[in-house]
């Protein structure tokens, strides 16, 4: 579905308004400005939405809100509980009204249930919004109530009546603990076993912020807010929360905690050294913090364990420790991995020379995106080059002052590579547009020798235990005329994730990663553009099944 833009939103607005107008329902409530203030502000809406939903509020009958509780640790409910602008009372008595929620109703026991079989019987407008995992399987796992029903019983029932269901929290998104390997009682998010459309508002738990402002955005626009491909608001999940982390700084200059209490840590260091998972996490913790805004993990000197990322319990490894192979629990590595049966490429389209029907990916010294030119002469798609010199990248990383900083701290704690790239690289040049040198750079860095062969950097990237990649700044640029791969600026990724405890399974895996996945979507814009097949070349010291999984993505 299109996002809706906020010209569309207002008009929303204004229908609603008119419409109450003229309704025998219409109410006349007293509504706090500042908290309708500050919704629209967290909801990233322009502030002369505020009289209108400040109206909207005034006018409309609260929207009914039941609460489910499935399997899960009620930390969901806590957020809730921490509401500020508006507070649960506000929440609860001006802008919505919530119908049941196990641990905030005055009722109980059969009271409780005779309460929403009443509501579900009375074919009253609701919203759902659930806390907690759901056990479709062996639904015992979760009995519930005076009846003795299941959760999964439960959920279906309301949900078919709900206008809009919201999973609130990890558990409902994903799973959550309970489905943390091995799953025993085999919970799973909700979306996975309702046909409607679920908003997923992931945290474990969500901030009281993300939990108040999606429900408003319904009971205000009678819609769902506009949602990213996971199908989280896009307000709220947006950007990275390392990119709006106080931190970051530091993590660009390599000063990093080296444990919890170090002068480092109180002085505002990053905490990535020290677990935190920030880079990896689609969260707005460090705008809307926790408690009232009182503060967020990192503020609080521990680092992100992303919480609202699906099955972060298994997929982030420690949560004092970045991502390194000795500390996953689960194995994502290539080898053990089923994507390995799809590796074989058709060989027949493997071919050194362009004809008529296909654009080449070739890889062979240079890394090329091939094409027949109009003098039938191969001409090149892709614009990509770097320097491959080590030392001559080291020093212009070293020209502003994070870059120096940062370089002082690999030099430190890296001596003996750093002392490898002095001795064997002088200050010539080299320009390259080989990814092989693109890879021995990382390789270099954290080896502190030259890399052997394609096969080792495929090997290191195939072990790696993790399947979250290192973001490392690579930009692509595609126009009709040529694919612009630039990657002067990630040649600092690898040293801060070095000075920062990554290893080089890690980097291998993050650069290989992203590198093919450029170059994939560089070629298919070819070949789409062309209107031709694609094929691929390359020496065969690539040949490897982890490079051939990475090319048959295409497919
Ligand atoms: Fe899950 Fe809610 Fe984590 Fe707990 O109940 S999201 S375990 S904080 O809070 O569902
Ligand atoms: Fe902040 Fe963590 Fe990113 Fe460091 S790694 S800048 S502490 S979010
Ligand atoms: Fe969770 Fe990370 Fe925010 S741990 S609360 S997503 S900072």
């Amino acid at each position: 579905m299109a996002d809706l833009s906020n010209e569309e939103l207002k008009a929303l607005l204004e229908k609603r308004i008119a419409e109450l107008e003229n309704s025998d329902t219409k109410e006349e409530k007293v509504i706090n400005p500042e908290s309708v203030q500050a919704l629209i502000k967290t909801l990233a809406l322009p502030n002369d939405f505020a009289p209108l939903a400040q109206k909207v509020f005034e006018l409309a009958p609260r929207t009914s809100v039941v609460w489910l509780h499935l399997a899960e640790c009620t930390g969901c409910s806590e957020s809730l509980l921490r509401a500020s602008t508006p507070d649960l009372a506000e929440l609860v008595f001006d802008f919505i009204s919530l119908e049941y929620h196990e641990t905030i109703m005055a009722s109980a026991g059969w009271q409780a249930e005779h309460n929403i079989d009443e509501l579900l019987k009375s074919n009253k407008d609701f919203i759902l919004a659930v806390e907690g995992g759901v056990a479709p399987i062996d639904t015992y796992f979760l009995t519930i109530g005076a009846n003795g029903e299941s959760g999964y019983e439960i959920l279906q029932k309301v949900a078919n009546k709900a206008k809009a269901i919201f999973a609130m929290g990890t558990c409902s998104s994903y799973g959550g603990i309970q489905a943390a390997a091995p799953n025993p009682s085999k919970i799973c998010g909700i979306a996975e076993v309702l046909q409607q459309k679920i908003v997923q508002v992931p945290g474990c738990p969500p901030s009281d912020i993300n939990i108040v402002a999606n429900l408003c955005f319904y009971a205000l626009f009678q819609t769902l807010p506009n949602l990213d491909e996971k199908d989280r608001p896009k307000w709220a999940y947006g950007k990275c929360l390392h990119d709006m982390c106080e931190r970051k700084a530091k993590f660009e200059a390599g000063v990093f905690a080296q444990k919890f209490d170090d002068d480092l840590a109180k002085s505002g260091a990053c905490l990535f050294k020290v677990g935190c998972k920030g880079p990896y996490t689609y969260n707005n913790c460090p705008k809307v913090k926790f408690n009232a805004k009182t503060s967020w993990p990192v503020q609080g000197g521990h680092g992100c364990m992303a919480c609202s990322e699906a099955n972060f319990w298994d997929e982030f490894g420690f949560y004092e420790e970045p991502m390194k192979n000795l500390t996953s629990y689960v194995d994502f590595s290539f080898a053990n991995s089923d994507k390995k049966g799809s590796a074989s490429l058709d060989k027949a389209q493997i071919q050194s020379t362009l004809d008529d029907k296909r654009v080449i990916l070739s890889f062979d010294n240079e890394t090329r995106l091939l094409y027949k030119g109009l003098d039938d002469e191969p001409c090149d798609f892709l614009k990509f080059e770097f320097e491959s010199n080590v030392k001559l990248v080291l020093a212009n990383i070293a020209k502003n002052k994070l870059g120096a900083s940062l370089l002082e701290t690999y030099k430190k704690e890296f001596a003996k590579n750093y002392a490898f790239i002095e001795a064997n690289y002088d200050d010539t040049s080299r320009p390259s547009s080989d990814i092989f040198k693109f890879f021995e750079y990382a390789y270099v860095l954290a080896r502190g020798a030259f890399l052997p062969d394609m096969k080792t950097f495929l090997d290191l990237a195939a072990s790696y235990k993790f399947k979250h990649i290192s973001p490392l700044d690579i930009k692509l640029s595609l126009n009709d005329t040529e694919a612009k791969l630039d990657v002067s600026k990630s040649f600092r990724m690898p040293l801060i994730y070095l000075s920062g405890g990554l290893e080089i399974e890690a980097l291998a895996f993050s650069a290989c990663e992203l590198m093919f996945k450029n170059l994939n979507q560089a070629l298919k814009h070819l070949s789409q553009k062309q209107n031709k097949a694609i094929a691929f070349n390359f020496p065969q010291s690539y040949d490897h099944a982890f490079f051939q999984s990475q090319l048959a993505r295409l497919d």
